[in-house]
């Protein structure tokens, strides 16, 4: 079913990043319609997400078994996770097995990493060149870098100064740092720094953690998977499957049908303490309204501020631990293994930025307001250019030399999170408003991509090489992530990085659709079904 011939010297489709998205992405454009299909990925190996982040206590909080691939048999049945949450390296180990298993290394360039694409109406096709001056032409374009692949290093003052080493989260380096004996400060309390500011203080003379704002977290519980456990979810990966499919957040459980407002005290404290021991996001997932109300989320945060306050002994950090601006999950909830713990140690201590902020770094480490803090490396767990950031970097200019950066001025403008007017046959896999950070992440990757696969075919089916989605559908679609976004407690929290408020400049819109991976689907299954409504294909 080819478009092209052998001899044509353009792909048919060209993905870029070899993550969950893109792996997936050329297996069913590759092996499912026939076509001529490429990946382009900057590292030096498969993984995306899971080849950059190698810090120190990196693990997923999806639960091992929702954090694979479904769509294959192979794939279920011939992997097995050896922990609730996979780690980092597992999941890596997890993502070369998938790439092993259906042959798709032949088909990855590595070590390209693009840094520009232009669209070629006359031909109908994309010119994508890398930053060591490849160039590759194909019909098709299809990001594939991810949400959280654009680090974030915050501009502090004097950084060029310091005599130490420094490191960002998420371009770790492969051969790992040794903390041991070394004084080192951590910037940040995300989900990522409450991963690795425990794992760090086990080798670390001193950690030092420079928080700006307090963060709920719930105790993973993270533990080896028992024999029958394997055993389980290999029997019943199609129910299993079935619920991630349903599930508001592409877990593999579902949202319980009951209301923190309407349950007694006494039931609700049992709920919560049930919830606080079985651990991770589930403990989300006990009361319906928690994310839409306000009175119903202070039950959870009232509880949540309580655990700190008993777990922390020093009341002045729990203190400054348990003060917390924000409803409980309406910015990224984060799941520890002994993060409150850890303030416990005689080598932990904790800056409150909001009291001393950081002036600037000096030659010896971070001067705040009242002192200078001495240190030999500092750790930026300060997040990513989420959601945009990696998507600017490939430089993409479309019709009439459009270029996204300036059409995307004053926020994301897509159709389903998966075409931009202007930019004919680039799909965004996981783009800027679709469920995306929200959900997890590969059953919203896999719909992504039988999505985009099923356009293709039926496009290939009517002998048609060109879709655009139009302004008026991105406009609409617009107004529908904003009022799935109002309807939450999401939207009102203003230093989220859901809005883009981490990043200097960057316009203030809500980006992941948080109407839920249920709807979300329904909607994209409805607009093909109405023959790609919203899209214009010729
Ligand atoms: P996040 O969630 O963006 O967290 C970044 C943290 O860094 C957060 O505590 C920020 O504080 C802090 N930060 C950022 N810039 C600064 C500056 N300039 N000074 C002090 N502190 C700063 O990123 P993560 O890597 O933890 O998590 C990202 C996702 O990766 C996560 O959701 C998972 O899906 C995996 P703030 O809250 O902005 O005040």
């Amino acid at each position: 079913m080819s478009s092209s011939t052998q001899s044509d010297s353009h792909l048919d489709a060209l993905i870029i990043g070899a993550g969950f998205a893109g792996l997936y992405q050329l297996h069913s454009l590759r092996d499912r319609l026939g076509m001529r299909a490429q990946v382009l990925e900057a590292g030096d190996g498969v993984g995306g997400t899971w080849y950059w982040n190698r810090y120190p206590g990196a693990r997923c909080d999806s639960e091992s078994h929702s954090y694979m691939f479904y769509f294959d048999e192979r794939l279920v049945q011939g992997w097995e996770w050896s922990q609730r949450y996979p780690g980092q390296p597992e999941i890596l180990r997890y993502l070369n097995f998938v790439t092993d298993t259906l042959d798709l290394r032949r088909d990855i360039t590595f070590n390209a990493r693009v840094n520009g694409a232009e669209w070629d109406e006359a031909n109908r096709l994309w010119h994508v060149r890398t930053e060591d001056g490849r160039q590759i032409s194909a019909r098709y374009l299809v990001s594939a870098v991810g949400c959280l692949s654009s680090a974030n290093l915050p501009q502090i003052a004097g950084l060029e100064d310091f005599q130490g080493d420094w490191y960002h989260t998420g371009q770790w380096p492969h051969e790992g740092v040794d903390f041991t004996g070394k004084r080192v400060g951590v910037i940040g309390t995300g989900a990522t720094g409450i991963q690795a500011i425990p794992v760090i203080a086990q080798t670390a003379a001193q950690v030092t953690v420079f928080q700006r704002t307090a963060n709920y977290s719930i105790p993973a519980r993270n533990q080896p998977l028992t024999p029958e456990f394997k055993r389980e979810i290999k029997e019943n990966a199609t129910e299993i499957y079935a619920t991630m499919r349903k599930a508001t957040n592409g877990h593999a459980f579902l949202i319980d049908d009951r209301l923190a407002v309407a349950t007694p005290e006494e039931d609700r404290q049992e709920i919560y303490d049930k919830a606080w021991e079985v651990g991770g996001l589930r403990f989300r997932a006990v009361f319906k309204d928690i994310l839409v109300d306000q009175a119903a989320n202070d039950t959870a945060a009232d509880y949540i501020k309580d655990k700190i306050r008993q777990m922390v002994k020093d009341p002045k950090k729990a203190e400054v631990l348990a003060d917390i601006d924000h409803p409980f999950a309406a910015k990224r909830p984060p799941i520890d293994t002994n993060y409150f713990d850890v303030y416990n140690r005689d080598n932990v201590g904790l800056v409150d930025l909001r009291a001393t902020p950081i002036e600037r770094i000096t030659q010896a480490g971070i001067r705040t307001s009242d002192q200078e803090h001495p240190l030999d490396i500092i750790v930026f767990a300060t997040g990513f250019d989420a959601m945009t950031g990696g998507l600017f970097k490939l430089n993409i200019t479309g019709s009439g030399g459009r270029k996204l950066k300036d059409y995307w001025y004053a926020g994301p403008r897509t159709n389903l999170g998966l075409q931009v007017p202007g930019f004919p046959n680039l799909f965004t896999i996981t783009g800027p408003g679709s469920p995306s950070v929200l959900c997890n992440l590969p059953p919203q990757i896999e719909q992504h991509v039988e999505w985009i696969t099923e356009c293709l075919k039926t496009m290939q089916a009517k002998g048609a090489d060109r879709i655009e989605t139009t302004e008026d559908a991105a406009e609409q679609w617009g107004e529908e992530v904003e009022r799935a976004a109002r309807a939450t407690l999401l939207f009102g929290v203003k230093h989220s990085w859901y809005l883009g408020a981490n990043v200097p400049g960057k316009p203030r819109v809500f980006m992941p659709y948080a109407g839920g991976f249920d709807r979300y689907q329904k909607i994209c299954d409805q607009v093909a079904a109405d023959g790609y409504k919203g899209f214009a294909i010729s």
